[in-house]
């Protein structure tokens, strides 16, 4: 019998830790198995924990294969992919990383945005290109400051997306599910309210069952030809189809986009438009925060299995 409690690991991770985590636990590497069901009848019955990605989480299949199964942690703040009701059925518990990852993604909503209405990667292109030299110069782009940023979902995230837009003399107002009494912005009722105030609309919604495409089509409407989009969130909050048809006719002026619906097979359309800025889900991506996030999910196993408090539950 190992001392060490079996986890299935389903998502590499950066070698700072693996190194703490395989001195502390027996890992199984699911996602290095080339016929999964026949590692998970194997490895099954021992597992303890999950240890997964916030888009990888943990289906009620994967859940319902492991009957050792006590906790899942994510790397990740985003628990939507993680069956809660399956979890919660067991007494299973989970944990996911809040607050380390809070400013970078804050700071890549609003690098993106700078990005997308002052064309940096364009002017980028345009000077390696020759085309400066060829052709004169770029043409005139879009001004931040002064300008409405709509915040839809205003947690953690939202907040602090809000806070340096507003060091950027954007006026700030927001969308959120419960009232918030303390924030000094305008609350708008619905999403589509929001859209249609602001210049530049910022998803930061937790994903979801209760998010699924809560920007739709009116709300992409509202934002308007002159609006723009940045998604920093999930895929599934936005109507991809309709933001995608939106974009060809410049029914909004651009979007921004973060995540998207099949990530990382990214739909082809995208990246025929000019009027987006595609990321590859790299709003926690730095050094600093993975390695954070990467010690609090131990932080989660070792609690769990010392008996003591979990540090950042969510079940
Ligand atoms: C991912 C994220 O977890 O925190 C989240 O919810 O989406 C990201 O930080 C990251 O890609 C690792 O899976």
């Amino acid at each position: 019998i190992s001392e060490r409690p079996d986890i299935l690991l389903t998502t590499a991770l950066p070698a700072w830790d693996m190194e703490p985590l395989e001195a502390a636990f027996t890992v199984h590497k699911v996602y290095e198995a080339a016929d999964k069901a026949a590692f998970l009848a194997e490895v099954g019955p021992h597992i303890r924990a999950i240890a997964t990605g916030g888009g990888t989480g943990a289906s009620a299949d994967l859940i319902n294969a492991l009957p050792a199964l006590e906790i899942i942690t994510v790397y990740g703040v985003g628990i939507d992919a993680v069956d809660l009701a399956a979890a919660r059925a067991r007494g299973i518990r989970v944990t996911n990383t809040p607050d380390v990852l809070t400013d970078d993604v804050a700071d890549l909503a609003v690098g993106m945005t700078l990005a997308l209405l002052r064309k940096i990667p364009e002017g980028d292109a345009y000077v390696r290109s020759g085309a400066w030299g060829q052709d004169g110069p770029m043409g005139l782009v879009t001004r931040l400051s002064g300008k409405k940023a709509g915040i839809a979902g205003f947690g953690r995230i939202g907040e602090a997306i809000a806070r340096r837009l507003a060091g950027f003399d954007m006026e700030i107002g927001y969308y959120n599910r419960s009232s918030k009494p303390d924030i000094p912005y305008p609350a708008f009722a619905t999403p589509a309210d929001l859209a249609a105030w602001c210049d530049v609309l910022v998803v930061a919604v937790a994903g979801g069952a209760g998010t699924t495409e809560i920007i739709d089509w009116e709300v992409l409407e509202a934002l308007g030809p002159e609006g723009w989009l940045v998604n920093i969130s999930r895929g599934t909050t936005v109507d991809e189809g309709a933001l995608i048809e939106l974009l060809e006719k410049g029914a909004i002026a651009g979007a921004a986009l973060d995540v998207f619906l099949n990530e990382p097979h990214v739909d082809p359309r995208f990246a025929a438009l000019s009027n987006v800025l595609l990321m590859p889900h790299h709003a926690s991506a730095t050094v600093e925060t993975r390695q954070a996030m990467g010690q609090l999910m131990r932080d989660n196993l070792t609690a769990h299995f010392a008996g003591k408090p979990l540090p950042t539950p969510v079940l």
